[in-house]
C-alpha cells in the first residue's frame, strides 16, 4: 500500500506525458493543414489568372466558320414508309444530341439561320411520331439551328389551322432569336434531303409534289402542306388570317397576302419536293370551312386588321418533350 502514490506519481507523470504528445499531434497536424491550404489556394489563383490566356488559345483555335450553302452530310433521296410503328423512345435513342423541346445546332460551323418548326396539331400522336422519326435526322444533316413547336388547339371547336401557326410564331420568339418559320402539316414527311427547310429571298414553298396530289401541284398558287418564311416576309404579310375555322382556304388566304406584297413563290423542283403524306383519320371537327370562298376574294381588304397585330390567345399548357415543345392553346371561338 505504501507503494501506491509511487504507482499514482508514475501514471500521473506518463499520462501527462500523453496528453502533451497528443496536444503536439494536433498542433502540428494543425499547421500542416493551414499551410497546405495557403498553398492550394496559391496555386487555384495562380491557375485562376492564367485562365484567360488557355481559353484565348482554345477560343483562336474553335473559331467556327458559317455552315455551307450545301451541307456535306446529305443523302439526296430517302426511303419513306409507315407499315412499321415508331416510338418516341426510338426517335431519343437515335437522336441522342439532342436539347430539350427538340432543339439542336450544328456543333462544326455557326447555322446559316435560327429555324422553328412549328406543326398544328390536335390529337395526332401516331403522325406526329413519325414526323419526329423521319425529320429529326434531316434536320441534323441540314446543319440548321432549330427547334420543333408543335401547336395544340384545347378543345373541340372547329380547328383554325392558321391560328396556330401565328401563335407558333409568337410563342418561339418568346423562347429564341429566331428568323426563319417553318410551318409544316403534321403528316408531311420530305422524301429528299436536299429540300432543305431554310428561308430563302422569297417565301418558299416546299411541299410541291405530294403523293396524295400523284406527285404534282393541285394548282399552280397552291400553298399548302409544308412552307417557310423569314421572319420578315411574314411581318411583310401581317402574319397569317385568324379566322378560317375548319377545313380550307386558309393557305390560298397567305397566298393572297403573299401576292398582295409584291413577293413571289420559291420553289424546289419537282423530285427535291417529292412528299409522303401519313394517313390518319381525319379530325372530326375540321370539316370545311363554308365561309371559305368569301373570305380568300377579301383578302386584301382584310389582312391589314387580320393577322399577326389582331392575334389573341391563352397559353393552357407548354411541355418539354426532349423531341419537341408542346404548347396547348385556348385559340377562343369561331
Ligand atoms: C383547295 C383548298 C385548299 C386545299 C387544297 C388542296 C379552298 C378555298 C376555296 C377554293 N382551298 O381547294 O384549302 O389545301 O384545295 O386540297 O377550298
Amino acid at each position: 500500500m505504501r507503494d501506491a502514490p509511487v504507482i499514482f506519481i508514475h501514471l500521473h507523470r506518463t499520462c501527462s506525458l500523453l496528453v502533451l504528445l497528443c496536444l503536439l499531434h494536433i498542433s502540428v497536424t494543425v499547421i500542416y493543414y493551414m499551410i497546405r491550404s495557403e498553398l492550394t489556394e496559391q496555386i487555384v489563383a495562380s491557375e485562376e489568372s492564367s485562365v484567360p490566356a488557355v481559353s484565348n488559345v482554345i477560343k483562336t483555335e474553335q473559331k467556327q466558320d458559317t455552315c455551307p450553302d450545301s451541307p456535306p452530310r446529305l443523302v439526296g433521296p430517302l426511303w419513306v414508309e409507315f407499315s412499321y410503328p415508331v416510338s418516341l423512345g426510338l426517335v431519343g435513342f437515335e437522336n441522342p444530341a439532342l436539347q430539350p423541346g427538340g432543339r439542336s445546332k450544328p456543333t462544326d460551323c455557326i447555322a446559316q439561320q435560327k429555324v422553328a418548326v412549328i406543326i398544328p396539331f390536335r390529337d395526332c400522336d401516331e403522325p406526329l411520331k413519325y414526323w419526329l422519326y423521319y425529320l429529326h435526322p434531316i434536320l441534323q444533316r441540314q446543319q440548321l439551328d432549330y427547334g420543333i413547336y408543335v401547336i395544340n388547339q384545347d378543345g373541340e371547336d372547329p380547328f383554325n389551322r392558321a391560328k396556330l401557326f401565328n401563335i407558333g410564331y409568337a410563342e418561339a420568339l418568346k423562347e429564341y432569336d429566331y428568323d426563319c418559320f417553318i410551318f409544316s402539316d403534321v403528316d408531311l414527311i420530305p422524301m429528299d434531303d436536299r429540300n432543305i427547310y431554310k428561308c430563302y429571298n422569297q417565301p418558299r414553298h416546299l411541299s410541291v409534289s405530294m403523293d396524295k396530289f400523284g406527285f404534282r401541284l393541285p394548282y399552280a398558287q397552291y400553298f399548302g402542306g409544308v412552307s417557310s418564311l423569314s421572319k420578315e416576309q411574314y411581318l411583310k404579310i401581317n402574319g397569317f388570317p385568324n379566322n378560317y375555322w375548319g377545313w380550307g382556304g386558309e393557305e390560298d388566304d397567305i397566298f393572297n397576302r403573299i401576292d398582295s406584297k409584291g413577293m413571289s413563290i420559291s420553289r424546289p423542283d419537282g423530285i427535291i419536293g417529292r412528299y409522303r403524306m401519313i394517313h390518319h383519320d381525319r379530325d372530326k371537327n375540321n370539316q370545311p370551312n363554308p365561309q371559305r370562298f368569301k373570305q380568300i376574294s377579301h383578302t386584301r381588304q382584310t389582312m391589314a386588321r387580320d393577322g399577326i397585330n389582331s392575334l389573341t390567345y391563352k397559353v393552357v399548357k407548354i411541355e418539354k418533350d426532349q423531341l419537341f415543345t408542346k404548347i396547348t392553346v385556348d385559340v377562343g371561338k369561331p
